[in-house]
């Protein structure tokens, strides 16, 4: 039988767990995040605001939540992006296990696909802060088609808990009006049982994940040309702030 000690270690140390919040995107706003910036509950939503905002989304042993966490904003203005536009991104920083490697991928169609734009390996968010936010940039690459999009950060952690993190904020690109993205479809590492398992940084000898990295299949993603009439639509929309 447990002592009284020994199970109050365990419930300290489950609080611990659950206390231990890790990275999320604080500018752009995350899905569903807490802070007072970004887009607020509707009446009915109070329940859905995520104080976790920055814990992962799987482990390699578990799934927690879908890729973005959340599939959804709550209701508010994106902020609008250009095309080869470089975003001073702020990372809210609580453990940061050592930094990682991280991919960005863009999303037109909410999710479905995804395409990479920007990696940063081994090293990203290494110099980070606990308890600060960080900078850390992203470009949004110059050929991006125009229209609502969701930008997701996706890191595997250096020390610690074999964890995917992913992050996502609704942006609006400004770009081309139709158009195609290439890249690769994005990596999902330590994701659940099924996932590649990238190793702590400690015991993998140097083997920090390249080979699935540099797996990873191409993609080409399109998205249709808006009508000026529908262009004109939108922008209403945002003057009168019902997008
Ligand atoms: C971290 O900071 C050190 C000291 O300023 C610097 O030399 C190093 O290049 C930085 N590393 C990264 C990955 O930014
Ligand atoms: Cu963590």
């Amino acid at each position: 039988m447990m002592s009284i000690f020994a199970s109050a270690a365990v419930l300290l140390s489950a609080l611990a767990v659950m206390t231990d919040a890790h990275v999320s995107f604080r500018f752009p706003c995350p899905r569903r995040g807490p802070y007072w910036e970004c887009p607020q509950p509707g009446p009915n939503e109070w329940n859905l605001v995520d104080y976790d905002v920055r814990s992962p989304a799987g482990t390699h042993g578990t799934i927690v939540s879908p890729i973005c966490k959340h599939p959804s904003s709550f209701a508010g203005t994106r902020p609008t992006f250009q095309a080869g536009q470089t975003v001073a991104a702020q990372m809210d920083v609580g453990a940061y296990h050592m930094g990682g490697s991280c991919q960005w991928a863009l999303s037109y169609d909410n999710g479905a696909n995804w395409v990479v734009f920007q990696d940063y390996f081994q090293s990203c968010l290494s110099n980070a802060t606990q308890g600060t936010t960080f900078t850390l940039p992203f470009k949004i690459p110059a050929d991006a088609p125009s229209g609502d999009a969701i930008v997701n950060w996706i890191w595997n952690n250096n020390e610690g808990n074999r964890e995917l993190y992913s992050s996502c904020s609704d942006v609006v690109i400004q770009g081309t009006n139709g158009g195609s993205l290439s890249g690769v479809k994005p990596l999902f590492a330590n994701y659940g049982p099924n996932s590649p398992f990238i190793q702590e940084k400690a015991l993998a000898n140097g083997n920090w994940g390249k080979a699935f990295f540099d797996a990873r299949p191409p993609i080409t993603i399109t998205v249709p040309k808006v009508s000026k009439r529908e262009l004109m639509r939108r922008l209403v929309n945002r003057i009168t702030n019902s997008d």
